[in-house]
């Protein structure tokens, strides 16, 4: 299984770039490349940087990392450069390569921990090679993060704030239906969607009429200039991500510890950073459960529950112990991976007891393996490490098939979405090479 998911990735890859899959998204995906060169680095170390590389050669003036790196050979996508139009209404955006307009969860420094740590297991040549490395990637995941701290850091709840629910990576979750709510429909300019040649069944995707929102949010950014105090004064979408900011919590840890490693001066700030983000988090937990909530920041209501978003806490890190065994007990429990009606053991995207749960539906049912092992991992880190074997060993099992598909439904097993995808290939990779 690890050889062949070793060959996905080669297949997917143009140069030293990775992209998400072939076919249905022909692109450099942000968050994609951190999970991908996490694994990447269990076999090769120098391509998991260079894809790395490859990707923050789109970062912005401003620091920002997009969502979206572009392939301009590759044309089968859509909404593409054209219509994100960054370059033409930004002076952050870079003329090339070409990128989309928004951000993504920042995994970054984590996946540069992984190579570091890797590395220094292929000897001590490798290991100065890759510190060298990381000195030349420090300043621009500092840049990073700054830009996520001075932009995107809603002062009074300390969440981050996120303007399209394709910055959150979970794209339709239920957790955004009200937040979308509030984004009205524009007269856009006709558009085809490609995604849908590529998915047979259309009911495994975002719908039409979520599309049209998607757009018209990129029609208010390119309307503000892709400012980020406009957006955040005006975007019609503006919620505080709880998942978001628990990735931002960690990965400030990776980035002080590799501050650390450099001598930089800026490790007191960056765990400042962390610690905030943590903080934020955990406000947003229910007293009992432990679940978090996103905030709908234009509103001031709590966004919907039931959503895999719940266990942010227990990725952001730090909990008491009573609040991680009330997560944990959550988590494996009836509501989610103990629901006796799943084919695996393994969290679904949304509660199959929620009432907006889908189970072809994307990020509304499905079981994505890249998030099973994001929770895992997060697991290992609290010290759950019986959890996130039972986890690995059933994503193993999932995964017998090797079509390594982006999202499994939850109740069959049936695998949905795009076939070979870079981070699902990613998954085993990283778990079968450890
Ligand atoms: C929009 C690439 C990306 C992931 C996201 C996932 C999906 C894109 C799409 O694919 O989103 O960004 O076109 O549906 O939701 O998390 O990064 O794998």
């Amino acid at each position: 299984m690890a050889a062949r998911a070793a060959l996905v990735l080669g297949h997917n890859s143009d140069g030293p770039t990775v992209k998400a899959a072939r076919g249905l998204y022909p692109h450099q995906w942000s968050w994609d490349t951190a999970f991908i060169s996490i694994a990447l680095a269990r076999i090769d170390t120098v391509s998991a940087r260079a894809n790395l590389d490859a990707l923050l050669r789109g970062q912005w003036r401003n620091g920002m990392v997009p969502h979206i790196v572009f392939d301009p050979g590759a044309v089968d996508y859509f909404p593409g450069p054209d219509r994100w139009a960054c370059a033409e209404r930004s002076a952050d955006a870079p003329r090339s390569p070409p990128t989309s307009g928004i951000c993504q969860p920042p995994l970054h420094a984590i996946a540069t921990s992984s190579i570091l740590e890797c590395a220094a297991l292929e000897g001590s040549a490798r290991a100065d090679e890759a510190t060298a490395w990381g000195a030349t990637v420090y300043p621009k995941l500092l840049a990073w993060h700054r830009f996520l701290r001075r932009e995107r850091i809603e002062e009074s709840s300390g969440l981050v704030r996120i303007f399209h629910g394709w910055e959150s990576g979970m794209d339709n979750s239920p957790r955004f239906d009200a937040a979308y709510g509030r984004v009205g429909a524009r007269r856009l300019a006709p558009y085809r969607r490609r995604d849908l040649a590529h998915v047979v069944d259309a009911a495994q995707r975002p719908t039409d009429r979520e599309y049209d929102k998607y757009l018209t949010l990129i029609e208010e950014f390119k309307a503000a200039g892709y400012n980020q105090s406009e957006l955040a004064r005006c975007c019609s979408f503006n919620v505080g991500d709880v998942f978001f900011t628990a990735v931002f919590a960690v990965a400030n840890d990776h980035l002080a510890r590799l501050a650390t490693i450099l001598g930089a001066a800026e490790r007191s700030e960056l765990e400042g950073y962390a610690e905030a983000a943590r903080r934020a988090v955990r406000r947003r937990m229910d007293p009992c459960s432990g679940a978090t909530l996103d905030l709908d920041l234009r509103s001031g209501e709590d966004l919907a529950s039931g959503t895999i978003a719940e266990f942010s806490a227990l990725i952001a890190g730090g909990l008491e112990v009573s609040q991680k065994s009330a997560l944990v007990k959550l988590l494996t429990g009836p509501r989610w991976a103990g629901s006796p009606r799943l084919r695996w053991p393994l969290p679904p995207s949304t509660s199959p007891c929620s009432s907006a749960f889908r189970a072809r539906s994307y990020w509304r049912g499905p079981v994505w393996p890249v998030m099973t092992w994001l929770l895992a991992s997060s697991l290992e880190r609290a010290g759950e490490v019986q959890v996130a074997a039972a986890f690995r060993d059933a994503t193993l099992s999932q995964l017998e098939d090797r079509s390594f598909a982006e999202y499994y439904e939850p109740l069959t097993g049936e695998q949905l979405g795009a076939p070979n995808h870079s981070w699902t290939a990613a998954v085993a990779l990283d778990w079968l090479c450890r």
